[in-house]
């Protein structure tokens, strides 16, 4: 072999290889360090457990969001679940996010199997994949080696509000590194769960300070939000997200967004907006969007992630191990 070929091997090698690289982050990064325990099953266990046994049907949703929370500020680091006065799960937009005693009990279980291996970060993203399997959606695997931060500050939460218009979201993902093809598949994770009336109250009766509901909206959809969420009502009542299949991880949310039926008002732009109608219009038809999806939620948990001596494995979910804490960090 001539050395320009063996070069070009080489290189072809690297290339290869690099394409498949983040860091210490992998599929199955806890195989066999946990003796003959399978950690990926201890996870699913207690997902199942809380799944049927005490009827959380839910938990895709909470999942879910929390994942999202937790990357798109400061990284998936688990910071989100850090307790404090002043943490990012303080924050407004942090209100309603929920599921943090599921990932203590996960936790709990692991820390009893093998003490201080597995990061709260990685059992977000496990566990939301599971609970995604048990609401109707398809299996995918999930990249595991993250490590938990030890910075967790409301003021640094910094969410889109759901009238954030696509371009500005897209210019939000793309520095995460994410796509918009990506975002529109993501925001697919409106396919389960809840929002309530005060975020999308405006699009019912003065939209834009026009004095009349968004135009976008279907004369059906208006209606029954209407219904749940009078005018001046004294509390703050919830609608699906997804208003034909809310428990199911499925594309009816795409569906349902091509007939102005997005509850909120990016839900229903990206169905709309010239920037994402085409890769809406797209999801609609693909008969592979659960393979899509999971990507997308792969490459979600990719954002900005501490791997190898970077931060570290924390003992309890709610509070860093203490040797790394200190004073006024995230208090
Ligand atoms: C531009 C991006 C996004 C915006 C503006 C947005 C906004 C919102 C808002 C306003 C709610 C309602 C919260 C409430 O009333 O309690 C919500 C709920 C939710 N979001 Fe998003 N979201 C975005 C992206 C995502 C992504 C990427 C995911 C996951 C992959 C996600 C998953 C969820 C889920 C599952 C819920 C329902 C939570 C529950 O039922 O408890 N969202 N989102
Ligand atoms: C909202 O109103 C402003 C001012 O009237 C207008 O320029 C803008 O295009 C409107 N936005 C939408 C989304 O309709
Ligand atoms: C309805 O959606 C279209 C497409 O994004 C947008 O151009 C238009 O401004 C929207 N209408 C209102 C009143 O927001
Ligand atoms: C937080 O973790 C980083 C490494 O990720 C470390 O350099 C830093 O010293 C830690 N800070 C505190 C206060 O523990
Ligand atoms: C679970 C949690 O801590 N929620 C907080 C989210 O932010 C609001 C507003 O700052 C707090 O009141 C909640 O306690």
């Amino acid at each position: 072999m001539s050395k320009a070929v063996a070069l070009l091997v080489v290189l072809l090698i690297l290339v290869v290889f690099s394409g498949e690289c983040y860091g210490e982050l992998r599929v199955g990064f806890y195989k066999g360090k946990c003796g003959l325990t399978d950690v990926e099953g201890v996870v699913r266990n207690v997902v199942k457990t809380w799944f049927f046994t005490k009827k959380e049907k839910s938990i895709a949703a909470a999942l879910l969001r929390l994942q999202f929370h937790d990357c798109f500020v400061n990284g998936c680091d688990a910071s989100i679940l850090l307790d404090g006065d002043n943490s990012e799960k303080k924050a407004l937009p942090n209100k309603s996010v929920r599921g943090y005693e599921l990932i203590d009990a996960i936790k709990d279980d692991l820390e009893a199997e093998c003490e201080g291996l597995v990061s709260c970060a990685d059992i977000i993203a496990m566990a939301t994949r599971d609970a995604i399997l048990l609401s109707g959606g398809k299996w995918y695997n999930v990249e595991t080696g993250r490590r938990d931060g030890n910075v967790s500050l409301a003021s640094n939460v910094n969410l889109p509000p759901p009238f954030i218009s696509v371009s500005d979201s897209i210019k939000l993902f793309a520095s995460k590194k994410l796509t918009p093809t990506d975002m529109v598949y993501l925001l697919g994770g409106h396919t389960v769960g809840i929002a309530h009336c005060s975020l999308f109250q405006d699009r019912l009766y003065n939209f834009n300070n026009t004095g009349g509901p968004d135009p976008n909206m279907s004369k059906w959809l208006l209606f029954g939000l209407r219904m749940k969420c009078p005018r001046g009502a004294s509390f703050d009542n919830i609608a699906p997200l997804d208003v034909r299949t809310p428990s199911f991880v499925d594309n009816s949310f795409f569906e349902q967004i091509q007939r102005g039926n997005g509850v909120l008002q990016i839900d229903q732009q990206i169905a709309l907006d010239e920037l994402t109608k085409g890769i809406v219009d797209g999801i609609v038809k693909d008969p592979d969007f659960y393979t899509k999806f999971g990507e997308a939620m792969v490459k979600l948990g990719r954002v900005e992630v501490l791997t190898d001596e970077q931060g570290e494995v924390r003992t309890s979910c709610r509070v860093v191990n203490k040797k790394t804490s200190s004073f006024g960090i995230f208090n």
